[in-house]
């Protein structure tokens, strides 16, 4: 790989990679190779005669006829010369092979929209940009899943194929099941509980999740990966609060340490790992401040509107120094039948939505264990407890006090590179038109 070549010594080296630019000069041919890992100068001094008159020769003639993107593989010296601005090293060509020759024309250029590069997505993933997204994503992943091994959770995966609905029914994809009907799975709900039912106690699961959803907004699409965890002995939904926030500090610190510098140099963006406790607001709250903010709300019975969520981001920013805040205590009437509600008050729940940077990442709360009012909830949503019968079940054979939360995977990663969609993060969009690439 390009990278490595910075750590060998003066000699014969062979490398491959896609052609950046071609700078053909009279006396002499310079070449940008590029790889994911970077990119290297290569140096062909052009052969001349006796009469000081420039020789048609190879690799000469191949690299007139090199076009951008085209695949080649190189022998040649390596030679260290501070001088050299790109990493101060050289490869002065003995051989250049064209491995393949890239179609002249780019689909796809800077200034193209981004439903034409998502189209050509595999051009558009080579910016360097791009890259470090998903190395970024890695990383991030990589750093949550060390600290829920460390704490000694289980991992599941569990089926995305389900004969029932596990949120609203509205955001369902219906498939044909042989000879019934099949449901993509929106969450991993109800078998993250279930494996509290089980006594497996702590799990996790990064997953893919469906929704249905028909709009076209920045922070939706209709498959994406839910970052999922459950807890079972918990107080309430504190504790699942507490859990999100040392996940989150964990993911953060790793990309700080490894991607922080990248990160500012191509996105201009700080990654700042949060402090705890984040901020927490009930959400009935919440709405009064961004109302005496001059922000008129909506809905003073309806979940918080994407203007909302970015008022109530600015204030507790200029307020906290925090780009995290959790809204808490959202009306009963607003969430699904399995949140459990305050003992002192019912009409809200144990329940957050966690903000960050303006946007809801993630939704958490303590669950219902308790079977006969689980069965009260799900009737009074609509919801016929004969059709999650299966579900039930698990609470009418003891289930300890349970919560968890799930997070968009790619909302996090928008959010912390200041990406105006989702689009840009996901490494390939699916949305009400697009299927493809
Ligand atoms: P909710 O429906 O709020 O909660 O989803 C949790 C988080 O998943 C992400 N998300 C999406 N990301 C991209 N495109 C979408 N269409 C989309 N829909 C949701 C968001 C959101 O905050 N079962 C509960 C979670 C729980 O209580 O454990 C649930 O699914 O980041």
């Amino acid at each position: 790989m390009i990278k490595n070549l910075a750590a060998l010594d003066n000699g014969p080296v062979t490398v491959s990679g896609w052609v950046d630019t071609v700078r053909d000069q009279k006396k002499v041919q310079f070449v940008v190779l590029r790889d994911e890992s970077g990119a290297v100068q290569l140096v062909n001094p052009r052969t001349t005669d006796a009469e000081g008159v420039v020789v048609a020769d190879e690799p000469a003639s191949t690299i007139s006829t090199l076009s951008q993107g085209s695949f080649v593989t190189v022998t040649g010296e390596l030679k260290h010369d501070e001088r050299v601005k790109l990493g101060g090293i050289e490869i002065k060509l003995a051989t250049l092979e064209v491995v393949t020759v890239a179609i002249p024309e780019t689909p796809i250029a800077a200034d193209s929209s981004l439903d034409k590069r998502l189209d050509w997505r595999f051009l558009d993933l080579r910016q360097p940009k791009a890259n470090l997204i998903f190395r970024l994503q890695t990383t991030f992943e990589h750093a949550m899943r060390t600290y829920w091994i460390d704490n000694d959770f289980i991992e599941l995966h569990t089926p995305k194929l389900m004969a029932s609905a596990s949120e609203s029914r509205a955001e369902l994809f219906e498939v044909e099941y042989f000879d019934t009907k099949a449901y993509l799975a929106q969450s991993p709900q109800f078998f993250k509980q279930m494996a509290q039912a089980a006594g497996f106690g702590k799990i996790f699961e990064v997953g893919p999740a469906f929704r249905a959803d028909p709009s076209f907004t920045s922070r939706h699409s209709t498959e994406f990966t839910s970052v999922d965890s459950e807890i079972s002995w918990i107080d309430s939904h504190e504790d699942v609060m507490q859990l999100h926030e040392e996940l989150l500090v964990a993911g953060f610190t790793a990309v700080k340490e490894k991607h922080g510098e990248e990160v500012l140099a191509l996105f201009g963006v700080e990654v700042t790992v949060p402090s705890t406790p984040f901020p927490r607001i009930p959400l009935a709250e919440a709405k009064e401040i961004v109302k005496s903010r001059g922000y008129e709300v909506p809905r003073d019975d309806d979940d918080m509107d994407p203007e909302g969520e970015r008022q109530i981001a600015a204030y507790v920013l200029e307020t906290f120094g925090h780009e995290f805040v959790f809204l808490t205590d959202y009306a009963s009437s607003i969430r699904p039948f399995y949140h459990m509600r305050h003992e002192n008050d019912a009409s809200i729940t144990k329940s957050y939505d966690l903000i960050f940077n303006g946007t809801e990442i993630s939704t958490g709360a303590q669950r219902e264990h308790r079977i006969d009012i689980l069965v009260e909830q799900a009737k009074e949503k609509g919801v016929d407890p004969e059709e999650i019968e299966g579900y039930l079940d698990f609470f009418r054979y003891g289930v300890p006090s349970h919560g968890g939360f799930g997070m968009g995977l790619a909302r996090v990663l928008m959010l912390m590179l200041h990406q105006a969609s989702i689009r840009e993060v996901t490494y390939l969009f699916r949305g009400p038109t697009r299927l493809e690439p």
